[in-house]
């Protein structure tokens, strides 16, 4: 039992060693070629969707952390397996070992984004959990083949001339074994090395990353942005309107921050294009920009959700980069691919259209964050996100809806995907205390490229009153709502609706956000107390 527990402690030290050695390589090829980040993401893309939507709906953000630490554990167990199966067969565990490299080697080039290089960290690994393994195996005290040892053998032992062991039918090894205080001696020595080598790993990666990191943000806060060409109206005053950059929600399927040295990136167009391009950073830079308030959100939203956010944006109008292109007849599919390896299609027509598509290169007058797309990202007014605002975008290619499904259409998701108009309830807060008197209720509503004509609260079953709208200047963006009500002793049902600027009401039938946007009233029920609390 206790030899048992060691070999799976062996097998644990071998597999650290040998993923700390593929997360050290992944840092010099590629930090995306990490073993943890291709299986991670291999196991993401087999995920059927509705158990993605549950682990998203369940875990938000902390989705991607919980899958690194479920592959973790999953490789832990095994390595302890693996560990226990070396003590007897050495040949099979080498031969797991190898197998299990060989399907982290397949996860890595695989990937959408992968180069053959990438194989590399993977098939490391391997490399160095077996010879590790079979090093400590062989120092393991009590051993079935201790292992040919430079040091002396206790006089009084028998060892044979070549060095090797005889072996007693027991498969304890017998007569030259060197006294079990020296075996232990000799095999915590070996774990101690192998845990310190490990630390030493680990702690170049951690410095390697950091590098990478800091060069990536030193890239970026070098970018002088240029002044728009055509400038947003005056920016909105009333607090909330903007999302702070900080508070601004993240959703995409990467699994490491895509880091882009914007001197080393540029912008391929092509597919059904009279003239192809490839344009860098310095090129977008110097194109006139647009400046423009627009509310971005996410087809995941639930009723009342968090994933939405209005910022204000800068960026090349991307009907000019295509038009200079020269769409041909038929396309009407442009499909963004960026570095994380995702695929976004948009239609042609909502580039075409008029709307202020465009190449964001900054958001609240800063370049673009790395969680939201640095150097450069596409946002397209009205679209949900996951069919118009590609991040770290590398390559923009007309084609037709018929002839390429997209990464989250291939998963289910609608291929056209305009926003549906909502509203949200957001203050009160949920646990807010309140007492008998005037309670200003506000939110947000939002039916981009429409805009917002109206919203109304109920309060329980009274009748439906309008809320107040704060001024917007444009219908890409939310528009706050106030309304203000007599708070009366009791529990309370609120809810809200809006009706967007073709005059049509939101939809009141409750649905999920697969595949298309969820609708629903957003209602929110709040307890007034009788009487102040003592203060
Ligand atoms: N490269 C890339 N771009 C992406 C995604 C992604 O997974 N990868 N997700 C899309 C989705 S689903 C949404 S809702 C928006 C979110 O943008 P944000 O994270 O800046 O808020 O990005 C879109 N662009
Ligand atoms: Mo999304």
């Amino acid at each position: 039992m206790r030899r048992r527990l060691s070999a799976a402690l062996t097998g644990l030290l071998a597999a650290a060693g040998g993923v700390c050695a593929a997360e050290l390589t992944a840092s010099l090829t590629r930090p995306a070629a990490s073993p943890l980040v291709t299986i991670g993401g291999t196991v993401i893309d087999a995920t059927p969707t509705p158990v993605k939507e549950y682990a998203v709906r369940t875990f938000g953000t902390y989705d991607k952390p919980l899958l690194i630490t479920g592959i973790v554990g999953t490789l832990g167990l095994l390595a302890a397996l693996v560990g226990v199966l070396a003590m007897r067969h050495r040949t099979a565990a080498v031969a797991a070992i190898g197998l299990a490299a060989a399907a982290g080697a397949a996860a890595a080039l695989t990937r959408p984004d992968a180069c053959p290089l990438d194989a590399l960290p993977a098939l490391l690994a391997g490399g160095v959990t077996a010879a590790l393994l079979t090093w400590l195996i062989m120092r393991l005290p009590g051993s079935a083949e201790p292992a040919p040892s430079s040091e002396p053998v206790p006089a009084g032992s028998a060892g044979r001339p070549d060095g090797a062991m005889v072996t007693s039918e027991s498969g304890q090894p017998s007569g030259g074994t060197p006294p079990a205080v020296t075996q232990r001696r000799r095999f915590l020595i070996a774990a101690g090395t192998t845990s310190l080598g490990i630390v030493a790993g680990a702690a170049g990666t951690a410095l390697l990353r950091r590098h990478g990191t800091e060069a990536a943000d030193a890239a970026r806060d070098a970018v002088t942005l240029p002044a728009p060409a055509d400038p947003a109206p005056p920016a909105q005053t009333t607090p909330g309107f903007y999302t702070a950059t900080k508070d601004f929600y993240r959703v995409d399927i990467a699994l490491t921050l895509p880091r882009i040295d914007p001197r080393a990136w540029s912008l391929t167009i092509g597919g059904m294009v009279d003239r192809p391009a490839r344009l860098s950073f310095d090129d977008l830079l110097k194109l006139p920009l647009i400046e423009r308030d627009v509310t971005l959100n996410c087809v995941s939203n639930e009723v009342g959700g968090p994933y939405i956010g209005t910022a204000r944006w800068l960026g090349v109008p991307l009907a000019a980069v295509l038009r200079a292109a020269g769409v041909q007849a038929g396309a009407d599919q442009v499909v963004a691919r960026a570095a994380d390896g995702i695929t976004i299609g948009t239609p042609a027509a909502a580039v075409l259209d008029g709307r202020d598509a465009m190449l964001a290169l900054a958001m609240n007058g800063q370049p673009l964050p790395a969680e939201h797309g640095f150097p450069a990202r596409m946002l397209t007014p009205g679209l949900y996100g996951y069919v118009g605002a590609a991040k770290w975008i590398t390559s923009l290619e007309l084609t037709t809806f018929a002839g390429f499904d997209a990464y989250w259409v291939q998963r289910g998701w609608a291929a056209q995907a305009p926003v549906k108009t909502a509203s949200r309830i957001d203050r009160p807060t949920p646990l807010a205390r309140l007492t008998p008197g005037p309670v200003a209720v506000a939110g947000v509503a939002w039916a981009q490229r429409r805009g917002i004509s109206a919203v109304q609260v109920q309060v329980d079953d009274a009748p439906w009153r309008p809320a107040r709208l704060l001024p917007t200047s444009s219908t890409d963006t939310w528009v706050q709502w106030v309304y203000d009500w007599t708070a009366t002793p009791g529990n309370h049902t609120l809810r809200v609706r809006a009706v967007d600027g073709t005059g049509a009401m939101q939809a009141e039938h409750r649905a999920a956000p697969f595949p298309d946007g969820a609708t629903g009233w957003h209602t929110r029920l709040f307890t007034v107390d009788a009487t102040r609390p003592p203060s």
